[in-house]
């Protein structure tokens, strides 16, 4: 759904706003539940500024959206709908999960201090479900937790979650209802509440990227994540959506950025950014007092927590944003592929290759001929690693992106600006002249006594023929 059909939505709802009294919500709200607006498009969509309650700066959800609401006599009604849902993970590789109103994650809900909130959550899964509102402040029957404070919502059956959002932050909510599966399948979304007025620890910023880390097990081929897996994830992704299908991050020189990211996989993500030092603003604990904030590149996002990243985008460029496992900056592939770094192994292979015609050896030299291997992928899966950047092949996948700083962007205009043209003189180089041969110190070459294990051990070091001739 485009901008225009959502807005569109709210107007109609606001008309029918009147005439549902907020104190009978069982009768004639249920009867007249707020249209559920499904989204099912991957790409980043528009910020959703509010044109009912208070005025806020609204948040950008990447590669997702922001659920729209109606006002009803004061109190703010969403729908959502848990349901199966098809989500594009990137182009040419799709997923069967379970999400939130037509896409996994669901929407962000994004509310402001005090707003009255009311969840219509219906459930179209095969089982019960319920939701966990994340960090809230709430009565403790709406907190979402099935058998504990509320009965599971069965499947067919609409629940009604109603709270005043009281602590101004970034939280997410997710099922508390068969989570291993729920959320091994996708189940999860973003909330933000702004706060009312100034406050002294949350900064007026120009771009609010929010997202959440999600990991999936899908063998390469297949569509349905796998939901024994514990650990051994094969896909890393931001808002269910792996590099190269993550949008970037566009922001105008100068702006001042705020990226919250929520981690609800099952390890922790060591999120990093290039070129720029962030301070870490806020947690789903609420925003960190101003004399606990240090400058940081890198913030571990442990499970189940949510960090506020905030920096001065004053460095042109197209930065990379990342998680620095570098294995989570990977796409699927079998887990069983040996380390063959330094094995020459071309004279097993031909002999191999004559049995076997489609036989190749990956990764004698590194795995980064993978990202360049004309080898045929099963139909529903993404390179290893991939990508194609202004000088090559970027061989990432998985949770990376970038974030692009332009000078030239105009007030308002967020769209990708298509890669940096770097000012002449301020690119790598490389060198071209007469390369010397290594001075060797013998004062540092261990003795035979000082080092016994290494006695008659004789390592070969392998090293490239120059010119590349082996590609
Ligand atoms: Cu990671």
């Amino acid at each position: 759904m485009n901008q225009n059909s959502r807005r569109r939505f709210l107007t109609g709802m606001g008309a029918i706003a009147g005439a549902v009294s907020a104190t009978s919500v069982n009768k004639v709200a249920m009867a007249a539940l707020p249209e559920p607006v499904l989204q099912t498009r991957p790409d980043t969509a528009a910020p959703l500024v509010p044109n009912t309650g208070r005025a806020y700066n609204p948040v950008v959800t990447l590669n997702g959206w922001t659920a729209p609401w109606r006002m009803n006599q004061g109190v703010k009604e969403f729908h959502l709908v848990a349901e199966p849902v098809v989500r594009e993970m990137a182009p040419g590789f799709k997923a069967h999960l379970w999400g939130y109103n037509g896409q996994s994650p669901g929407p962000t809900m994004e509310v402001v201090e005090g707003d009255r909130v009311r969840v219509f959550v219906t459930n179209k899964l095969p089982e019960h479900t319920s939701i966990h509102w994340h960090g809230q402040r709430l009565p403790n029957g709406m907190d979402g937790v099935s058998g504990l404070t509320q009965k599971s919502i069965q499947p067919g059956k609409t629940f009604v979650y109603e709270f005043t959002a009281r602590r101004p932050g970034t939280f997410m909510y997710h099922p508390h209802a068969d989570e291993m599966t729920q959320m091994a399948m996708g189940m999860m979304g973003f909330w933000v509440t702004h706060p009312k007025a100034k406050h002294p620890l949350i900064e007026e910023v120009d771009r609010d990227f929010v997202f959440l880390l999600n990991a999936y097990d899908i063998e390469p081929g297949s569509y349905t994540p796998k939901i024994m897996t514990m650990l051994d994830f094969n896909l890393w992704t931001f808002n269910s959506r792996i590099f190269p299908g993550i949008d970037s991050m566009n922001v105008r020189h100068g702006d001042k950025v705020r990226i919250r990211v929520g981690n609800l996989t099952m390890t922790n993500h060591p999120m990093h950014i290039h070129g720029h030092e962030f301070f870490v603003t806020g947690t789903d604990g609420g925003p960190t007092p101003k004399g606990s904030r240090w400058p940081e590149v890198s913030a571990d996002v442990a499970v189940g927590q949510m960090r506020q990243l905030e920096f001065l985008a004053d460095e042109e460029g197209d930065w990379a944003f990342h998680c620095h496992k570098s294995h989570h900056t990977m796409n699927a592939m079998g887990h069983d592929v040996p380390t063959m770094i330094g094995v020459d192994h071309r004279d097993v292979a031909r002999k191999i290759a004559k049995l076997v015609p489609d036989y190749m050896v990956m990764g004698e030299r590194g795995m980064a001929d993978m990202g360049e291997m004309e080898m045929a992928l099963p139909d529903n899966t993404a390179p290893m690693m991939t990508g194609q950047g202004p000088f090559g092949g970027i061989e990432m996948g998985g949770m990376f992106t970038t974030v692009k700083v332009r000078r030239e962007q105009k007030r308002g205009d967020y769209s990708d600006p298509g890669w940096f043209k770097h000012p002449a003189g301020t690119v790598a180089y490389e060198f071209t002249g007469q390369l010397p041969t290594p001075a060797r110190a013998s004062s540092v070459t261990p003795s035979a006594a000082a080092a016994p294990a290494a006695k008659g051990v004789e390592v070969r070091v392998r090293k490239p023929a120059s010119g590349h001739s082996g590609h």
